[in-house]
C-alpha cells in the first residue's frame, strides 16, 4: 500500500503521519523532515534548500524528486510507505508516477483545518521550537504556495480515481487520529488490495 498525508501546513500532517506509521505498519517518509536534517548536517542539499525553506518557498521539484527517489529505492518494494508532505505539486505527483510504477498511490488523507486555525497552530510551534520557517511572513508565504501549487494536487489523484479521505483536522490530536484511522479502515476493508494494513 502506498498513501499520502496531504494538507496546508500546519494541518498535521507530520503529527498524524507518526501515529498513522505505528497503527499501521507503514515506512513513513517525510519531504519537510529530511530537508530539516540536511538542513542540520550542513550537507549541499541542506545549504540549497535553507535559504529557501526559511522564506516558506517550496524547495525545486528537481532536487526534492531526487531526493525521493533514492529514499523510496532503499525501501522494501513490498512493504506500506506513508508519504508525509510529498507531492506538493502536480510536476511532483507526475514524478511520483514514474518513481512508484507499476504501483500506483492506493489513498490519500486529506487534512482539512480553516486558515486561522493553522496559522495559530504555526505561531504557537514558533513561540515552542522556534523552527526558522514559523515567522509570520514565512507561514503566509506558505499558505499561498499551498493555494497556488499545492492544493491541485488532489485533482492529480482525483482523475485518477485514487481513494481522497477528507478527514476533518480540528480537534485534540487523538481525535483527528481516531477519524484518520477509521477512515483508512473503512477503505481497507473496502479494497481487497488494502486489507494487509
Ligand atoms: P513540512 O515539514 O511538511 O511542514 P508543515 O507543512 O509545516 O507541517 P505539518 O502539516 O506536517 O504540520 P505538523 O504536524 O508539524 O514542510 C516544511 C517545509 O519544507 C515546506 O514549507 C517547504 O519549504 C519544504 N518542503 C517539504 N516538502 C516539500 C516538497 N515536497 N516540495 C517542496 N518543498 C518541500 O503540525 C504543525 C503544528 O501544529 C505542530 O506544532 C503540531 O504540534 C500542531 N498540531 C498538529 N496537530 C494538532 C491538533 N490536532 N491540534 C493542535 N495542534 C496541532
Amino acid at each position: 500500500m502506498i498513501g499520502l498525508i496531504f494538507g496546508p501546513p500546519g494541518s498535521g500532517k507530520g503529527t498524524q503521519a507518526s501515529r498513522v506509521e505505528r497503527e499501521f505498519g507503514m515506512s513513513h517518509l517525510s519531504t519537510g523532515e529530511i530537508l530539516r536534517s540536511e538542513v542540520a548536517h550542513g550537507s549541499a542539499v541542506g545549504k540549497e534548500a535553507a535559504r529557501i525553506m526559511a522564506a516558506g518557498d517550496l524547495v525545486s521539484d528537481d532536487l526534492i524528486d531526487r531526493i525521493v527517489e533514492s529514499r523510496l529505492s532503499r525501501i522494501d518494494p513490498t512493504s506500506n510507505v506513508l508519504l508525509d508532505g510529498f507531492p506538493r505539486t502536480t510536476e511532483q505527483a507526475k514524478a511520483l508516477d514514474a518513481m512508484l510504477e507499476p504501483r500506483t498511490v492506493d489513498f490519500v488523507v486529506s487534512l482539512d483545518v480553516p486558515e486561522a486555525l493553522l496559522i495559530d497552530r504555526l505561531l504557537h510551534r514558533a513561540a515552542v521550537e522556534g523552527r526558522a520557517d514559523d515567522t509570520r511572513e514565512a507561514i503566509m508565504e506558505r499558505m499561498r504556495e499551498y493555494h497556488s501549487r499545492t492544493a491541485s494536487v488532489l485533482d492529480h489523484y482525483r482523475e485518477q480515481v485514487v481513494s481522497v479521505l477528507e478527514v476533518d483536522g480540528v480537534g485534540d490530536v487523538d481525535a483527528v487520529f481516531d477519524r484518520v484511522r477509521q477512515a483508512i479502515k473503512k477503505l481497507a476493508a473496502s479494497k481487497p488490495r488494502a486489507r494487509g494494513i
